[in-house]
């Protein structure tokens, strides 16, 4: 049974970001190729039994992405970016969380099933510079392609384009029996997305580069290289592709129009696979793809661009034939029961710039806008009052949770959302229903990802009550309290203290 081929991005090409006012196009390389960087796979401190313990330090470093000065970065137990985490399901992960930085940070991980606040890792979990916070949770959840990134509101984007940013791969035995390539760094290849501008002595200046509607840059920056190329020694690679960019869409293609196959979104594999020639990745979202390099020979070139520019060149060497397929089915989906006694709540995202609110507000960390119980299943209507002109897809995200995508506008979601995804876009004047479930306790965000909106107000939070213990009490931070410390940390007077999320809510006349 042949499988039809899709040959669009699904989503309105009148609102991509092409559209914006202040969107930077990416521009071809000029500096010559490099080896795709690959990110060292973390090492536990320890092992005992189903217990891992590892120590994470967010730190300060250089590296040579272009000819010329080091470009200062920041990264996780790595100059820039990080190492690659691997957890198993139903290990309990024990994490020793360091902060080397001149400034204050957090350690979210998006896409794991862990509880709130503290353990997911948003704003409500600082660890200051030169102190360590440990967090111990247990993974339960399916096989999938994760993050780690830094979420220290009003200034994630700042951190996130500094380079804190770091992938987390979930295994679990039903994936590890399927014919798919899992040799980390051979066939099997993060990819992560992001882009740059380079200032005087190739350095990084977010404040000159700020844009309430999300910072870009013109020069694509994959797993921190810049113009990269992978040897391809196996016919079929599979690709780990996450949208690390702050604002960026990537719209995905390969040289000759080669099709590929879509096997996993967020927080699972797809039910079946899903066959394309182009693929849209919004701010956050993952895709991970197989793609059959069969038909070339060594010394041949494939190119992924996105949109017409070359992002990545991979380069046909010898490999043995593989006659492996794909299996017509990946992963059973799991049922998620509306609780009749939840009626269906609505988010609206507003605004564009400054702007920007969900449900008519700006974030504030001390309000809970909404509380629901655990393992209980409500659907979520989320919509954008952006109108086709001038408005954009915003990337609505939730903390804590794995949801299904049920409807577009009343129709069948996209063909590769129909796993489990923690990150959707919606088109402008779009209603996505989304089957919500927690199976875990606590206070977690939901917000934009597009991470100037998030910084910039875009955000809500959600208590979630465990049945068995109503009454826990969360210590909620607040927005002052961190921006003292950024102030103390820069040492500025708070009046003179940057942070592009404040300046979003002191032109809408807001307190922080
Ligand atoms: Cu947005």
């Amino acid at each position: 049974m042949s499988q039809p081929v899709i040959t669009d991005y699904l989503f309105d090409e009148a609102a991509y970001n092409t559209h914006d006012g202040g969107y930077i196009p990416l521009e071809a390389p000029t500096t010559s190729p490099q080896p795709l960087a690959i990110p060292a796979i973390a090492t536990p401190d320890r092992v005992e039994g189903q217990d891992v313990y590892y120590t994470i330090t967010a730190q300060t470093g250089e590296v040579q992405l272009l000819p010329g000065a080091k470009t200062k970065t920041w990264g996780y137990n790595a100059p820039l970016l990080g190492q690659t985490f691997v957890y198993h399901d139903g290990e309990t992960v024990h994490l020793h969380l360091v902060n080397h930085l001149p400034e204050v940070t957090t350690f979210h991980w998006h896409g794991l099933d862990i509880p709130g606040p503290i353990e997911d890792g948003g704003c409500h979990a600082p660890v200051y510079p030169g102190e360590a916070r440990d967090v111990t949770f247990t993974i339960h959840q399916p096989a999938s392609t994760d993050w780690l990134h830094a979420h220290p509101c009003p200034s994630t984007a700042e951190q996130v384009w500094h380079g804190l940013a770091a992938m987390a791969i979930v295994q679990d035995d039903h994936e590890s029996r399927l014919p798919l390539p899992r040799n980390y760094g051979v066939d099997d290849i993060p990819l992560i997305l992001q882009d740059r501008r380079f200032h005087e002595d190739n350095q990084w200046d977010y404040r000159a580069d700020y844009d309430p509607d999300g910072v870009q840059g013109p020069t694509a920056m994959i797993n921190g290289t810049i113009n990269p190329y992978f040897d391809v020694t196996t016919q079929k690679v599979r690709l780990r592709i996450l949208n690390g960019s702050n604002r960026r869409e990537w719209r995905l293609h390969f040289s000759g129009d080669l099709p590929f196959t879509q096997i996993a979104g967020d927080n699972s594999l797809l039910p079946e696979p899903v066959t394309f020639t182009h693929l849209m990745i919004t701010c956050a979202e993952r895709q991970e793809i197989v793609v059959d390099f069969g038909q070339y020979h060594p010394g041949d070139r494939v190119t992924l661009y996105s949109d017409d520019v070359p992002i990545v060149q991979f380069r046909i060497r010898d490999f043995a034939p593989d006659h492996s397929t794909i299996p017509a089915h990946l992963f059973d989906v799991p049922e998620y029961h509306v609780d009749p006694d939840l009626p269906v709540k609505n988010v609206v995202l507003s605004g564009m710039d400054e702007e920007v609110m969900i449900d008519g507000k700006k974030f504030d960390m001390q309000r809970i806008d909404y509380e629901m119980p655990m393992g209980k299943c409500q659907i979520w209507d989320i919509t954008s009052t952006n109108d086709m002109v001038g408005g954009m897809i915003h990337p609505y995200h939730m903390h804590g949770t794995a949801f299904q995508v049920i409807s577009r506008n009343g129709h069948a979601p996209y063909p590769n959302e129909t796993g489990l995804k923690d990150t959707v876009s919606i088109n402008p004047h779009e209603h996505v229903r989304i089957k919500v479930l927690f199976n875990v306790p606590g206070v977690f965000m939901y917000h934009c990802h597009i991470i100037e909106h998030e910084d910039g107000g875009m955000m809500a939070q959600i208590k979630v009550v465990d049945p068995a213990h109503p009454d826990v009490q969360y210590h909620l931070m607040d927005h002052h309290t961190l921006m003292q410390a950024f102030a103390k940390e820069r040492g500025v007077a708070m009046k003179d203290l940057w942070l592009g999320g404040m300046e979003s809510y002191k032109k809408m006349g807001m307190h922080m």
